[in-house]
């Protein structure tokens, strides 16, 4: 619990995306690739992991409020100072790819995501017959709906650890720092 009362700028990413995504175990296995504090909470999932951004330290927390329908109603107010998001994608899971697009258009209409970096994970690559990540981008009509904002598709099998911290580095690399926290 140092880190709340550090001086180094923090960041907050959202984990979004359906239930059985991969959220969860995406941010158990960089928390456990990257290393840190764990903060127990009630409702959702919270990491803090430290990181460098421009050679400097900073805490990124990691937000996983949960896939569940009833909890969706939730995601809006975790929205204002997110630095990104990372939205997980079942790439295997291609009778639930609409509801997850539409998901993400959703989310990403939210007045307080205006220009907020979106990281897209195309996860459970292990599984055979995943989308790629090229199939992805065109299922979703990725560059349309991301227009105004930095996005970038990655790869990743959370089971696996595979892709896991290429994500945590382009999240660092991604993330908007809050003018005041420099
Ligand atoms: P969520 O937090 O987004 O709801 P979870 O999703 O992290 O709970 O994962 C849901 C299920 O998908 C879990 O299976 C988990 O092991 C599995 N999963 C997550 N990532 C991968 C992956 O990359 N590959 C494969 N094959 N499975 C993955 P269970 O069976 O525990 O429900
Ligand atoms: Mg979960």
């Amino acid at each position: 619990m140092g880190h709340l009362l550090s001086k180094q700028p923090q960041v907050q990413v959202l984990l979004l995306g359906l239930d059985n995504a991969g959220k969860s175990t995406l941010l158990y296995k960089m928390k456990h690739n990257v290393s840190v504090s764990t903060v127990p909470t009630i409702g959702f999932n919270v990491e803090m992991l430290d990181a460098r951004k421009n050679r400097k330290p900073i805490v990124v927390t990691l937000w996983d409020v949960g896939g569940q329908r009833k909890m969706r109603e939730h995601w809006q107010k975790y929205h204002q100072n997110a630095a990104a998001v990372v939205f997980v994608v079942d790439a295997s899971d291609r009778a639930r790819l609409g509801e997850a697009r539409a998901e993400l258009e959703k989310t990403l209409q939210s007045e307080q995501l205006r220009g907020c970096p979106l990281i897209l994970l195309a996860n459970k690559q292990d599984v055979s017959g995943a989308l790629t990540i090229t199939e992805l981008k065109d299922r979703f009509k990725l560059r349309k709906m991301c227009s105004g904002r930095d996005w970038f598709v990655q790869p990743c099998s959370a089971t696996m650890g595979v892709g896991v911290e290429e994500t945590f580095r382009k999240v660092v690399q991604m993330a908007r720092i809050p003018p005041e926290a420099v």
